[in-house]
């Protein structure tokens, strides 16, 4: 068996382990990396994602969404760059990923906010599982699918992090979530170190637990954090984090916590956990980056 490893990621570990900037840094070196998500019912998740790993450092980020939203997600982030892809029924049509997508120019790559789920998606799940060989984010409605691609989980050689939150977790390990909420760390371990994964299961106190079976808790975040939307700022954060050349876990743990310490931030100085959306969450990015000495 294997030794278990518990222990609290703290402002510290944030502090050694976020990569610093030199002076010559340029937007390459800053790294390169692909959302992908959105449907006609959903493009603020998306767009919430986008924002959130623009404000977490991304040099150059990708947006790859069904056409119709683009406008709209575009007009929120001009700094992103747009990959059309054709859709059915206001969701990403399988067949883009066919032949001519290529994911080999990113350093890493996150996929499911408002990528709702239709027959489809599960072909999209399954080709960026195959062909995404840089770490890979899948959140939401990508989370959906991970039951019926467990034989492309085992096989997948690069980091692959998955973000569930409790209703999710459910779904994945196949339990219910009062069994999730009961379990958080016993239960996570096991799925993490049977699908060779990192998993981050969401909820006050976020575990972040390694392939090896080591996990992180994190102390910052509040309830202002239960509303729509800040599940996909932290899979842009995590995206944003990995962008930044610190190693897998670090990343991970760091972008758990700074999207925790914004929320503090935020409540403590502007909003309160009644009146705040998730939008404001991302305003707050920059004061808990400032906050790490
Ligand atoms: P219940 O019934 O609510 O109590 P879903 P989702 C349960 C997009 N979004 N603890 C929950 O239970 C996302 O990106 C778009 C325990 C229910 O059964 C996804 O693409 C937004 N249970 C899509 O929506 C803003 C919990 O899990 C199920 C739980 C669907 O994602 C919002 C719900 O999970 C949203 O982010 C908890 N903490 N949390 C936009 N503006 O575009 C949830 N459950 O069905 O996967 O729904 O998380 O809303
Ligand atoms: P999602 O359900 O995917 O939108 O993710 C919700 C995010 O908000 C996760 O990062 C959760 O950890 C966080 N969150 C939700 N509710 C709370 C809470 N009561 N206290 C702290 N963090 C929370
Ligand atoms: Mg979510």
């Amino acid at each position: 068996a294997v030794e278990e490893s518990k222990q609290i990621w703290q402002e510290e570990d944030v502090s050694r382990t976020l990569p610093e900037k030199s002076p010559s840094s340029h937007k390459g070196s800053r790294g390169k990396g692909l959302i992908i998500g959105g449907s006609t019912s959903m493009p603020g998740a998306p767009s919430m994602a986008i924002s959130a790993c623009l404000y977490s450092g991304a040099g150059l980020l990708t947006a790859a969404l069904p056409e119709s939203i683009l406008t709209s997600v575009s007009v929120n982030n001009p700094e992103v760059m747009l990959l059309p892809l054709p859709e059915k029924k206001g969701y990403i049509a399988p067949e883009i990923i066919s032949t001519d997508f290529t994911f080999d120019s990113y350093d890493a790559v996150a996929a499911g906010p408002g990528l709702g789920r239709y027959q489809g998606t599960k072909a999209v799940v399954k080709k960026l599982l195959q062909g995404v060989k840089a770490p890979l984010v899948l959140d939401a409605d990508a989370l959906y699918y991970v039951p019926e691609l467990e034989q492309e989980i085992k096989e997948r050689q690069v980091p692959l992090i998955l973000t569930p939150h409790p209703g999710e977790m459910a779904r994945i390990a196949g339990v219910s979530v009062h069994e999730v909420n009961k379990n958080r760390f016993s239960l996570s371990r096991a799925f993490a170190v049977q699908h060779g994964c990192y998993l981050v299961l969401k909820g006050p106190s976020t575990i972040v637990t390694t392939p090896n079976g080591d996990q992180f808790i994190n102390t910052t975040g509040n309830e202002a954090l239960a509303r729509g939307g800040t599940g996909d700022i932290l899979t842009g954060m995590i995206l944003g984090l990995l962008l930044q050349k610190g190693d897998v876990s670090s990343s991970i743990s760091n972008a758990v916590y700074l999207h925790g310490a914004a929320a503090d931030l935020a409540v403590k100085h502007e909003f309160h956990s009644y009146s705040m959306v998730s939008t404001n969450l991302i305003r707050f990015l920059p004061l808990a980056f400032r906050s790490i000495v």
